[in-house]
């Protein structure tokens, strides 16, 4: 027994060195994301949908001064919007709840321009009431976009609109469950003065949903992308200098790539219609984007660390018009078809792991798990990872996620492919972000090297994906310009 106990004491001891010896995790560099704007990022892509007095004046813009009766959809169907969402693989749905108008879609008590004073359902229908329930019924997101602009109220340009305007958001987010997102924009015309109190309008909405995620050109929580194309930065920083800014005073090249430094951590949203307007014109009916078109956005946008809004104006029947979910649909096949066998498979060694620890081992980018990632020692900020496919493979799209709950870091990364001589340079990029992915002329190798040449910390990679994307597409590896 005495022995027992002795030999107990020495290995205790050894085993507690052994599991103290154990390298701890990569610590978070600022900024990061709140699990709120993690959640966010992973929702990649969603619909905006544009939907009010406009649709029935044939308008993008409109004055204020149609008469309520004039918004009379005649089938309205929330349903079937959020089923074709859901189909198209877009994960949550945001509502134009009052455009510059003023016209809102609720029965505010915040205004006679409304629903409820329009002949539509007897002046009883209550267009966020039915979408929520149906984006709640389909497990879609709801967010909603009120303009602060408002061309109707009698108050605008008065200091008092702007409680009109927190109380707008009161009732939004008060009425109908929980809103992911709450959008809002500093457009205008420039020709009435308003003071708007932009921090007191985030603190209501905060104070109402703490969770919900408040989008502008100036943040707080998630940026404008700098354009209306679809295009994120090929550089995409998701931390921004924001201090000071405010929505309607976009730089809108500091918006498109983000800053490397910056402090707050502002991830980008590229907003863009699949039409050319936001709002249903039956003229454009044959104008929608090409299946392409769509693709090179989707690379642009989710493939530069940004998410995807994808804006569908549903049509004067009140539902999503019949040629934009055609090419909805196409365009999911597309993406289905380019992402549909993940090649990356094989032998993976890497050239630094942290603390030679199996627990942040070159094995974890290949198993699927988002919680776990390879990464270097502190203070390697390049390093290699080689795959070994173990035969010839043949791809043209690299896909790689960094755990940027520790923040982002990369700032430069280039993969190689095994020519069976040398090792020959097929891409060279800056930032990688949530989610990066690139494509290239089809190349056929052996192995694959994905090198980090420089990054603000030790790198964390999730994940690495390996696509052959066999229809021939064009693309362009567009700017925003
Ligand atoms: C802009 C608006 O002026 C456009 O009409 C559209 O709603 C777009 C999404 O945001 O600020």
């Amino acid at each position: 027994m005495r022995k027992i106990l002795f030999c107990l004491c020495l290995i205790v001891p050894i085993s507690a060195l052994a599991i103290g010896a154990k390298i701890a995790p990569p610590k978070a560099i600022a900024p990061t994301p709140s699990p709120a704007q993690l959640a966010w990022q992973q929702l990649e892509y969603y619909a905006f949908i544009h939907f009010g007095m406009n649709t029935f004046t044939d308008h993008e813009w409109g004055e204020g001064r149609a008469h309520p009766d004039t918004f009379n959809p005649t089938a309205l169907d929330c349903r079937q919007w959020a089923r074709i969402a859901k189909a198209a693989g877009m994960r949550g749905i945001i509502i134009t709840a009052k455009h510059h108008d003023g016209f809102c879609l609720w029965p505010s008590a915040t205004t006679v321009y409304s629903v409820k004073h329009s002949k539509w359902r007897d002046g009883k229908g209550d267009v966020l009431k039915e979408l929520s329930e149906a984006c709640r019924e389909s497990g879609l997101k709801f967010g909603v976009y009120i303009s602060p602009w408002d061309r109707n109220h009698p108050l605008y340009g008065t200091p008092r609109y702007n409680r009109v305007f927190k109380d707008q958001w009161r009732e939004i987010l008060t009425g109908y469950g929980e809103v992911f997102e709450s959008w809002l924009d500093g457009a205008s015309d420039g020709k009435k003065r308003m003071v708007y109190d932009f921090y007191g309008f985030f603190e209501t909405i905060k104070k109402l949903q703490p969770n919900t995620l408040i989008f502008s050109d100036a943040g707080p929580d998630i940026r404008w992308v700098g354009n209306e194309r679809g295009f994120a930065g090929e550089t995409n920083w998701s931390p921004r200098d924001n201090e000071g800014t405010f929505p309607g005073f976009a730089d809108e090249k500091a918006l498109n790539i983000g800053d490397e430094d910056g402090t707050s951590w502002l991830p980008a949203e590229c907003d863009v219609s699949i039409r050319p307007g936001w709002f249903y014109h039956a003229n454009e009916d044959d104008k929608l984007k090409s299946v392409e078109q769509l693709m090179n956005i989707y690379h642009g946008s989710v493939g530069r660390n940004a998410n995807l809004l994808l804006n569908l104006g549903v049509d004067r029947r009140g539902l999503v018009n019949e040629n934009d979910e055609r090419r909805l649909m196409e365009f999911k096949r597309a993406r289905d078809e380019a992402f549909k066998t993940n090649l990356a498979k094989g032998k993976v060694k890497a050239s630094d792991v942290r603390g030679n620890d199996a627990r942040f081992g070159a094995e974890k980018i290949l198993d699927g798990d988002p919680k776990t990632y390879w990464a270097t020692n502190d203070g390697v900020t390049s390093a290699s990872l080689e795959l070994d496919f173990g035969r010839e493979t043949e791809f043209n799209n690299f896909l790689a996620q960094e755990n940027i709950a520790l923040g982002q870091r990369v700032k430069k990364f280039s993969l190689q492919i095994w020519n069976g001589r040398d090792w020959e340079t097929i891409a060279q990029q800056t930032t990688i972000g949530y989610k990066r992915i690139l494509r290239f002329p089809t190349v056929k190798t052996g192995k694959l090297r994905f090198n980090i040449e420089a990054a603000k910390a030790c790198p964390t990679i999730t994940n690495v994906e390996i696509y052959h994307d066999a229809m021939k597409r064009s693309f362009t590896n567009a700017s925003a310009t």
